[in-house]
């Protein structure tokens, strides 16, 4: 059902009817690319090999691939990306892009590293691509909201089997573009009949002019285990900085501040327990694909996870939301 455009009803007083604006609802179950042209706001384009849908708001902007529901980019109306997108980005069927926010999903980082009841439902851990299947597949735009404030975009992965993953659980994606925040709610069903366990990270890249000059504040005094020794547990002093490769579990209790040159943000979360906070530093940026050999001086990853012990186990017909806020300080 598609519903049409009304402006919105508000109080009969001057002020209101000043303010008052178009609201664009459109629901349907199918794809709505076909219904794009009743949007004031949002665009189909063709980027390589893949679709991406451009929002062009009067207060912000994004750009999100179909595959993967992957956002490349978000930036309010004068401002630049707050997410950090490769110079080296290929846009190919099937491959991952590098930077924006990667839905790993349903599993997270190395499927073989993973809890026992994650890989309970993985024919082959040592088979399984990293993070999960979600990010290199086609998802589908089921709903959308537009109004003079804000756009929000759902979407669904289309299809949710994998020959090595053996649970029923379905993911859909919705983001709310706003003047001043960015938020991502990713939502797994257990659509299956019996009870589901599995791991997912918003693996958010962020910018930054000078990684010697960045700090991640918030997680002092929290638990994090270093899976660059072993995974051995630890505990944090004062803010994260960048000294070398830095990939690490972080299990935090308040909402994280993101402090680059350029930037300063803060990182709100619900349904998640762990944020794993990651630089490649100059060694493993030579084994990466689509990133060049400094691009470890330009980019860091917090990523809104449930990694490790904060993997999510859910009954037949439950489901599990985790949600990503950002906004500006
Ligand atoms: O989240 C950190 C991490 O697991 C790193 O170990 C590194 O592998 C990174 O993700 C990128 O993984 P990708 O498969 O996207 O190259």
């Amino acid at each position: 059902m598609v519903a049409g455009s009304s402006p919105a009803r508000g109080a009969t007083n001057s002020k209101t009817q000043c303010q008052q604006h178009w609201v664009f609802l459109c629901l349907a179950g199918a794809d709505l690319l076909s219904r794009l042209s009743q949007s004031a706001f949002i665009r189909l384009q063709q980027r390589g090999e893949l679709e991406l849908l451009c929002v062009q708001h009067p207060l912000f902007s994004a750009d999100l691939l179909l595959q993967g529901a992957q956002l490349l980019r978000f930036a309010p109306a004068g401002d630049s990306n707050w997410l950090w997108l490769s110079e080296q980005a290929a846009y190919l069927q099937g491959q991952s892009v590098r930077g924006g926010i990667p839905v790993c999903w349903p599993w997270f980082g190395n499927a073989a590293m993973n809890p026992p009841a994650v890989q309970a439902h993985l024919t082959d851990s040592n088979a399984a691509p990293a993070h999960g299947f979600a990010r290199a597949r086609r998802w589908a735009l089921s709903h959308w909201y537009e109004a003079a404030d804000r756009v929000e975009l759902t979407l669904m992965l289309e299809d949710n089997r994998h020959p090595l993953w053996q649970a029923n659980l379905q993911p859909q994606l919705r983001l709310i573009f706003s003047a001043y925040a960015l938020q991502l709610e990713l939502t797994t069903r257990n659509q299956g009949s019996e009870t589901a366990t599995f791991s997912q990270a918003l693996h958010t890249y962020f910018p930054t002019a000078d990684i010697n000059a960045t700090r991640v504040q918030g997680l002092h005094d929290c638990r994090y285990i270093d899976t660059l020794e072993q995974w051995q547990e630890k505990t944090q002093t004062g803010a994260v900085a960048f000294h070398g490769e830095t990939d690490r579990i972080y299990y935090p209790s308040q909402p994280i501040q993101l402090h680059s040159p350029q930037r300063r943000l803060t990182l709100q979360t619900e349904g998640s327990r762990s944020a794993v906070v990651w630089n490649p530093w100059i060694n493993k940026s030579l084994t990466l694909s689509q990133f060049a050999a400094d691009a470890w001086q330009r980019m860091f990853c917090v990523e809104t996870a449930n990694a490790a012990a904060d993997a999510v186990t859910l009954a037949p017909g439950a489901e599990h939301r985790l949600v990503l806020r950002l906004s500006q300080d």
